[in-house]
């Protein structure tokens, strides 16, 4: 499989997050890309395709944010990670904030996604490995290609943080292939956790389907995101489809709703395929409830190459440091 990854992706280091009321030590750190490197062989660094992939997905302004935000964090006499503590609870007026603070608050939706040195260059680099990704197959290089990312994406929408992400890698790649004229293009999302940015990206755009299988955000992150009734808007209206799962949830109930969103593909007539892949639903993911086993990633990834799409695979979450590469290389 050729795999693509940056140096650069390294180079985000969160400290902490600040979840259940306490300060912990990250769950999304740079051990679980060395951990994943180990297993796959030789992988590739992406060439630089630049920003015009990005800002088709993400608004100018938030970029130039991402950018300077430690600066401006640092600047502002604080030290450690930048991690916003006040949010707008309803829709965001374009108050043209200047404080730090309050610009945290206004591009971010949660406590557990902190802004540090080298986040910037790292999201930077995970999103340069998707859009390579997406370039092997236009070029005719592959069929399958796995952009084996890190900080994850699919919590990123076109102008917000969270939940660990801050570019959308997975719809940045999505609108790559369809302006490669790769599509139609569907996005499948199998992390653990609904992929609420990649579902807004698209929410009204029915050239683009969104399809995810995670657990049910009435007692998961990212709790407002991922319920069954939201189906897309506008133009968009049926091309988003969210199969929530309850905690506990084994192969046998996980094969039938994979089943359903590979039909669904299917039926909207996908020429390519994005899968944002989370190795979360693994039974011991210390943050995540499923119980998928390595065994079960084989036969995910087996079941979703049966569909017959040429496939990019982007990586999302995954948290059991020492089964991460098992499951990863399994799935792949
Ligand atoms: C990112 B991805 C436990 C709190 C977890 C945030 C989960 C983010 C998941 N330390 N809350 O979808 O794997
Ligand atoms: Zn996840």
């Amino acid at each position: 499989m050729l795999t693509f990854c940056s140096p650069a992706q390294n180079a985000h280091a969160p400290l902490l997050e600040l979840v259940n009321g306490q300060a912990e030590a990250h769950a999304e750190i740079p051990a679980r890309l060395e951990n994943m490197l180990a297993a796959m062989g030789a992988v590739r660094a992406p060439e630089n395709n630049g920003l015009e992939p990005i800002l088709a997905v993400h608004d100018p302004a938030y970029v130039a944010f991402l950018q300077s935000a430690h600066d401006a964090w640092l600047a502002a006499g604080r030290e450690g990670d930048a991690i916003g503590y006040a949010f707008p609870v309803r829709g965001r007026r374009p108050l043209g904030l200047e404080r730090i603070d309050g610009r945290l608050g206004q591009y971010g939706f949660d406590t557990v996604t902190p802004i540090a040195a080298g986040t910037w260059q790292a999201a930077y680099g995970a999103a340069q490995s998707a859009i390579a990704a997406v370039e092997a197959q236009a070029s005719g290089e592959a069929r399958h290609a796995f952009a084996l990312c890190r900080p994850p994406g699919h919590h990123a929408g076109a102008d917000y943080f969270g939940g660990y992400c801050y570019l959308n890698n997975a719809a940045i790649a999505a609108r790559a292939a369809a302006s490669r004229e790769m599509g139609p293009v569907a996005v499948l999302d199998v992390d653990y956790h609904h992929g609420n940015g990649t579902q807004d990206i698209f929410y009204e755009d029915g050239s683009i389907f969104f399809a995810s299988i995670h657990a049910d955000p009435k007692t998961d992150f990212p709790y407002f995101w991922g319920h069954a009734e939201e189906r897309g808007a506008g133009d968009g209206e049926g091309t988003t489809f969210n199969q929530p799962l309850p905690r506990g949830t084994d192969w046998t109930a996980y094969e039938g709703a994979l089943g359903k969103a590979l039909e669904a593909i299917a039926r909207f007539g996908a020429t390519t395929l994005i899968v944002s892949y989370g190795a979360d639903t693994f039974a011991e993911d210390p943050i995540s409830q499923f119980a998928l086993t390595t065994d079960d990633m084989q036969r995910m990834g087996a079941a979703i190459t049966a569909l017959g799409l040429p496939t990019v695979t982007v990586m999302e979450g995954g948290y059991n440091g020492a089964a991460l590469c098992r499951n990863v290389v399994g799935f792949i």
